[in-house]
């Protein structure tokens, strides 16, 4: 037993005739866990891409090399810290010490994995014939692959390098790339097909040898479901084919996405369309980095869409060009109030109906109370009473006393009369909550009003004291207008607006009389509301304020 965190060191596997090659991506962060066969990095010779699949499993104590470095075949390019399982597989196949890097541990790996074969048979040429045929290479299994696409056809003609069929088990997609460049004559499968090492794939015509070619097979580790994949130059390696690196997506396709094995998985994973990337690495290709940005976009396009719920943006605009400007931050409940008023305007189908009460005797009557308030020391406004008859309406009128579910299937029925009030405040609006309004008298109520909007305005107020609201009152009467359309305050289904009582000439059947009158505007959700709820609400609350007696009750 031994305390020790074993490491394996991954180094640069055969690459296939290729001399040096350049470090194109680092797929990992250090501390990253790392699976087997996940790709640690990218490599990239003048003709190929590929991506170095760790052999083992754990996390990545360091890499060893930096982007952009030039490496060769045994090179000491990343650190694993082998998890569990790798230290007990590991014991023989793999070594664990940093000082000691095995170049051929990746192949030792490796060779568990669907992978093309170390080496490939040699070309067979023809220097009498203009006619090459293609074969399927060494596919490492004696298992046939099936054909899934064909991506050429008869009369195409082809680089040395294109993709002539794509192949894929339940584990690997390879592509089948042309040898050289030419006329395809005939095309020897058709999609469906199952192939094996050696079969014939294509008849191509060329100037110069008949060439019977084995070339190297573009393998991607994970299966390929996009088969939007890229095109690059595979090179074309007749004797012997890449090992332990797995040739990442050189591989042609219609759409022409160009990314590594690491960078389609997180797409899969994901759900990202390839072909919608822009790919920054060289030639194109797309890297982790293309991918998030990406994402990030899409994210913030799909929550400007839905703060603006499809609507055009509002252009902005540089007011300085007109004048002296200075730019100030909302406070939060400018902000928290801004959200809920788009979110409610946008989402409830407002109405709003209008209707004066005659407040001519309830002034009277609150006047009278004047005395008694100040031996309470509380102040009686109007909005005691117009808080007191909305509850009163709402009992009258329970559809007001409704929320519709999340889901639009149902409504709650609310059985108590809590009943909000826009507070005006420096910090913006607030709308805390007067409970079981039903069961208080107008010296309570006015003792409530009092001492929540004093709370308000200091900002004292607690979140319990702005919930639970049936309805809500936003009195501007003492503030002035003759009337506004309020915007419902969900999930609550109505809103009551109050102006500026006037004395108006009101005809009694006889003649004209001077009466104090106030003006209400009922917003109102027409999902849960219709026209004659809100015409009997109405009714029932002028009816109440013009004859406060009748909430008495
Ligand atoms: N018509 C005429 N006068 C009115 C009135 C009305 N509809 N309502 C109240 N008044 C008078 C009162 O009679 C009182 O005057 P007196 O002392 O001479 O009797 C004075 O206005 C009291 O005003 P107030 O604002 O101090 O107290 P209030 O109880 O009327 O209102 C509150 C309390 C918290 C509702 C109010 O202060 C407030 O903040 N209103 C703003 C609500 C708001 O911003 N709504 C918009 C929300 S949506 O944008």
């Amino acid at each position: 037993m031994t305390n020790q965190v074993a490491k394996e060191v991954v180094t640069v596997p055969d690459l296939g005739g290729a001399d040096e090659v350049s470090i194109i991506e680092l797929c990992l962060s250090v501390g990253d866990s790392v699976e087997l066969e996940q790709s640690l990095l990218v490599l990239e010779s003048d003709k190929a891409t590929m991506d170095v699949p760790s052999p083992v499993a754990g996390s990545l104590a360091k890499y060893l090399v930096a982007d952009g470095d030039t490496v060769r075949v045994g090179d000491p390019i990343a650190e694993i810290e082998l998890s569990a399982d790798s230290q007990e597989s590991s014991e023989t196949a793999v070594q664990e010490t940093p000082d000691a890097p095995q170049g051929n541990q990746s192949q030792s790996h490796q060779s568990d994995t669907n992978k093309p074969p170390a080496v490939a048979d040699p070309s067979v040429s023809d220097s009498e014939s203009q006619e090459q045929i293609v074969l399927v290479p060494d596919i490492g299994s004696e298992d046939k692959i099936e054909v899934i696409e064909l991506s050429v056809s008869v009369g195409d003609a082809v680089e040395e390098g294109d993709t002539l069929v794509v192949l894929e088990s339940d584990k690997a997609t390879m592509d089948v790339p042309s040898s050289h460049t030419g006329i395809i004559v005939d095309i020897l499968v058709t999609e469906g097909d199952k192939l094996g090492t050696g079969d014939q794939v294509a008849k191509l015509q060329l100037s110069g040898s008949k060439t019977v070619v084995q070339v190297p097979v573009e393998t991607a580790v994970s299966p390929v479901e996009n088969k939007t994949e890229t095109p690059a130059v595979p090179e074309v390696i007749p004797s012997q084919q890449p090992k332990a690196a797995t040739v990442a997506s050189v591989t042609a396709s219609n759409e022409n996405v160009y990314a590594g094995p690491a960078v389609r998985l997180l797409a899969r994973e994901l759900g990202v369309d390839l072909t919608q990337v822009n790919g920054t690495g060289p030639k194109g290709r797309i890297q982790k980095d293309d991918l998030n940005n990406f994402v990030k976009s899409a994210l913030q396009a799909s929550s400007q869409t839905q703060n603006h719920a499809g609507i055009p943006q509002v252009p902005a605009i540089d007011f300085s060009q007109f004048g002296e400007v200075e730019t100030v931050k909302l406070s939060k409940i400018q902000k928290v109030t801004a959200d809920n008023m788009h979110r409610n305007w946008l989402n409830v189908p407002h109405v709003t109906q209008f209707d004066d009460a005659d407040i001519t005797d309830l002034e009277e009557f609150r006047k009278s109370l004047k005395e008694e308030s100040e031996k309470r020391g509380v102040r009686v406004t109007p909005v005691a009473f117009l808080i007191k008859a909305i509850a009163a309406t709402l009992a009258a009128n329970p559809a007001f006393n409704r929320s519709l579910t999340a889901d639009g299937e149902s409504y709650i029925q609310k059985h108590y009369l809590h009943v909000g009030m826009a507070v005006d405040t420096p910090r913006g609006l607030v709308v805390p909550v007067i409970r079981d309004v039903d069961k208080k008298g107008i010296w309570q109520l006015s003792a409530d009003i009092m001492d929540l909007a004093d709370k308000a305005r200091q900002g004292a107020l607690k979140p319990s004291d702005m919930q639970g609201g049936c309805f809500t009152l936003s009195s501007l009467g003492a503030i002035g207008g003759q009337g506004f359309t309020p915007i419902v305050n969900s999930p609550e289904v109505g809103i009551l607006g109050v102006s500026k009582s006037q004395i108006k000439p009101v005809w009694n059947g006889a003649e004209f009389v001077p009466r104090l009158m106030l003006p209400l505007s009922l917003s109102y959700d027409h999902r849960l509301i219709n026209g004659g709820d809100a015409g009997r609400f109405m009714t029932h609350l002028v009816k109440l304020l013009g004859n406060i007696g009748y909430l008495a009750l």
